[in-house]
């Protein structure tokens, strides 16, 4: 409601100072003072470009220090402190450069606005300066952009040997994950083989499929590499976890990956924020459809030994969904049985009717 209002004064304003301009002129075509008219438009418009800059200057400054803490999350990666560090850097440099520019450009078009008094000075070229002000920024955004660069190299390069491997997979409009379960090996997929229960199109001829489960709660561990292995079922999607700055797009038929290192579990993100309710989330950074706002899902991250113990206690899909036994090779049965923790189930059943 106080949006609209505001949207309602600004518009009126702008209609107000139009109706002003337009009468002067008005009134200049009366007097038939051609001369005349074309300066007092020229002032008018000198001292609009005036009061933009002004304005559009405490505006900029309420707007950055009021909001600071909103754009600066805390991180909570390894590479984030990079990320961070090469953002700032950017970021001085080409802000020191913008306000400078955006000064001298409003402030010559008031100072050099026409005045019957005074004539413009012809002055076509000078090479010299070209020169200066092309090999300067060149060299400069040179700079910045190889630094970028090397630090991008670094992020991507691929994931060490012991990383947690796990699937994050997107669709309209949620987020899943899959895990390679006690083998540490993710099992195959084929989006053929995807229906309503299998989401991931797991391929039950791969022996390493039997034992990945899939968590209703996504966690991963503190101080230990984890690979997000992305996929996506339907449209274009993007994995984004601003504390850790990471952003890798899920494409659909292309397998993305992005490892890290989380160095803040959930508990003491709480510390830090004072927010008790704290939550990592993995959000979804590509407009995807109708449901794209809310497309997110929690994420827990644990210290390394509760991690182990989580991980420990959670169910392999083939055990919740046993009826897709049936797309387990004969010679693989009795080993997806064991690696289901299937043949457990049934003795422990057996027990209980004892
Ligand atoms: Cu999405």
């Amino acid at each position: 409601m106080t949006g609209l209002i505001v949207g309602i004064g600004v518009i009126l304003v702008v209609v107000i100072l139009f109706t002003i301009f337009r009468i002067l002129r008005l009134i200049n075509i009366a007097r038939g003072s051609d001369k005349k008219q074309a300066s007092s438009g020229n002032k008018a418009n000198a001292y609009l470009m005036l009061g933009f800059l002004i304005v559009s200057a405490i505006l900029l400054t309420w707007y950055s220090v009021d909001e600071f803490e909103t754009y600066t999350v805390p991180v909570a990666s390894i590479h984030g402190v990079e990320v961070d560090r090469i953002f700032w850097i950017t970021m001085i440099v080409t802000g020191v450069v913008f306000v400078v520019t955006q000064i001298l450009l409003f402030y010559f078009s008031y100072h050099y606005r026409y005045r019957e008094d005074r004539k413009a000075l012809y002055y076509p070229d000078n090479s010299r300066l070209e020169v200066v002000w092309t090999i300067i920024p060149a060299i400069v955004l040179s700079l910045l952009v190889f630094s970028g660069w090397k630090v991008w190299t670094d992020i991507t390069a691929a994931a060490p040997e012991d990383a947690e491997e796990i699937e994050i997979l997107g669709y309209q409009f949620a987020w899943t994950a899959r895990y390679p379960g006690k083998d540490d090996q993710l099992g195959n997929f084929d989006y053929r083989l995807i229906d309503a229960e299998n989401q991931w199109g797991m391929d039950f001829t791969d022996r390493s499929s039997f034992d990945d489960f899939s968590p209703l709660e996504i966690h991963i561990p503190k101080g230990k590499p984890v690979l997000f292995k992305i996929r996506a079922r339907d449209v274009l999607h993007s994995v984004y976890i601003p504390e850790f700055r990471l952003k890798q797009d899920a494409v659909p038929g292309m397998p993305t990956r992005f490892w890290f290192v989380a160095t803040k579990s959930t508990a003491e993100m709480r510390e830090e924020t004072g927010d008790p309710d704290f939550n990592y989330h993995i959000y979804c950074t590509e407009v995807c459809g109708r449901g794209h706002f809310s497309m997110r899902v929690r994420l827990v991250v644990d210290e390394l030994e509760d991690y182990m113990a989580w991980k420990a206690e959670q169910q392999p899909w083939l055990q919740a969904n046993p009826d897709y036994l049936a797309k387990v090779p004969h010679d693989l049965k009795e080993v997806a049985v064991i690696s289901a923790g299937l043949d457990q189930l049934e003795n422990n059943q057996a027990e209980k009717e004892n």
